[in-house]
């Protein structure tokens, strides 16, 4: 099995270039995440963002599963599920969903905003979706799996796990009247679910590994969001890391072999929490217009910054990334200089090149500055004939980081990649 994981705050490109690989690939499969995730795909001249469906869907050929890691929301996978067949692509023939996979009650939904609403100033800038609330029951032992759907006791499950949930958004004074409008739409996509197959993905993995079929971990959010390595709490609720396929999937951890770890040119961040590159200023809003940064879920606006050099190192140390994939370079295309974040000053007054216990503990980040390439690379077909300032620029990243970069995004269509 391979993975394929953002080794920064999501947002890396991840959907397109497993859409690239996936003619390589038997099976790609989601391990963790849920709606919260937009995975953004492009091809003839058309555009799909996947929230929960694996960005496999698209080849023939591939099957594509939604692992037990998953929070799956499947009111939304409804909507996503009838738009893809609407342009022509019948997803319910080649997706397979896992039994172990938990669901996103409506409730989720209400005690995110609640809990959000609590924290104030605080607050995480979740996309709102019920991840966090979901992956707390999983935790607490009191979730309910797609397995249950079709269980006779469900209601019983769903009705226990919702009065529990009243309570907590009762104690925090949330209003919940939008519940039962939200819970008509949750029960019909229960039915439409009827139509899908629901199995054992660990058995349908493993077992397809035995029979030499190649497998795709497709991981959603990045490294820096990781629940245990991210800038907590600023961080997702699931393991976005590469232990984190082994875990969502039921694959372990001995029998994964590439780790492809994706990075933007520069750095993005939606949501709160630290951010050492951020640029406040007109570069980092040119870098916002030319690189289209809004969230693909929730529309909101991506912070941008420079390409921070010991967030990557840190984040390839963790994945074992064996190869770089670098994206968006072509939204760099217009810059005369280009700076690349090599260490932190701490407010203590040492630098450092290693990621802090705190990120809030980085007074500054410590630039190197190379020239720009100015120059447009996007129909570019040929890794050696990319400008020699960009060639330049990778490998600037290969030594610090000693991994290869192997593959350039110079633009969101499938086409526009070249690899080494
Ligand atoms: P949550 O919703 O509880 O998982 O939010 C917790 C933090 O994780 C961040 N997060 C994300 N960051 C980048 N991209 C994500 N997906 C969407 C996209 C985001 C969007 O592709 O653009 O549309 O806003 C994603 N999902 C979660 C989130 O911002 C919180 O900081
Ligand atoms: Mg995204």
């Amino acid at each position: 099995m391979d993975i394929l994981l953002g080794m920064q705050w999501g947002d890396e490109g991840k959907g397109k270039v497993v859409d690239y690989l996936a003619p390589k690939y038997d099976i790609v499969a989601r391990f963790q995440g849920g709606p919260n995730a937009g995975h953004t795909l492009e091809f003839d001249g058309k555009k799909f963002v996947l929230h929960q469906i694996p960005s496999g869907v698209f080849q023939e050929g591939t099957d594509n599963v939604v692992g037990n890691g998953v929070v799956l929301d499947i009111r939304i996978l409804w909507e996503e599920i009838s738009k893809l067949q609407a342009a022509g692509f019948d997803v319910t023939k080649n997706m397979m969903i896992s039994k172990k996979a938990h669901l996103i009650l409506p409730s989720h939904r209400l005690l995110d905003a609640a809990y959000e609403q609590s924290k104030g100033a605080n607050k995480i800038g979740s996309t709102l979706k019920g991840i966090g609330p979901t992956y707390q029951d999983k935790s607490a032992r009191v979730g309910i799996r797609t397995g249950d759907l079709f269980a006779e006791n469900f209601m019983e499950k769903y009705n226990a796990l919702v009065d529990r949930h009243k309570s907590i958004l009762e104690y925090y004074q949330f209003d919940y009247a939008a519940l039962e409008e939200m819970e008509k739409e949750f029960f019909e996509a229960v039915e439409k679910m009827k139509t899908l197959k629901f199995v054992n993905s660990e058995y349908y993995v493993n077992n397809g590994i035995k029979d030499g079929k190649k497998v795709l971990a497709e991981g959603a959010q990045g490294a820096l969001l990781d629940v245990d390595f991210g800038s907590y709490p600023f961080v997702t609720s699931s393991n976005t890391f590469a232990a984190g396929a082994s875990v969502g999937l039921g694959v372990p951890p001995n029998g994964q072999k590439n780790v492809f770890g994706i990075f933007k040119a520069y750095c993005t961040r939606v949501g709160s929490g630290p951010f050492p590159t951020e640029l406040f200023d007109a570069t980092g809003e040119k870098i916002q217009q030319i690189g289209h940064e809004f969230g693909a879920t929730t529309g909101r606006e991506r912070r941008c910054g420079w390409l921070d050099l010991p967030a990557l190192k840190y984040a390839v140390m963790i994945n074992g990334a064996t190869e770089l994939f670098m994206m968006k370079a072509d939204v760099l295309n217009s810059f005369e200089e280009i700076k690349i974040c090599t260490a932190y000053k701490l407010k203590d007054g040492s630098t450092t090149e290693e990621v802090p216990y705190d990120l809030e503990d980085v007074d500054s980040p410590v630039y190197e500055t190379l020239k720009g390439w100015n120059t447009e690379v996007d129909h570019t077909k040929n890794f050696n004939d990319l400008p020699k300032e960009l060639l330049d620029y990778v490998a600037f990243i290969e030594s610090y980081i000693g991994v290869p970069v192997t593959m350039v995004s110079l633009g969101p269509d499938r086409t526009e990649t070249v690899m080494k």
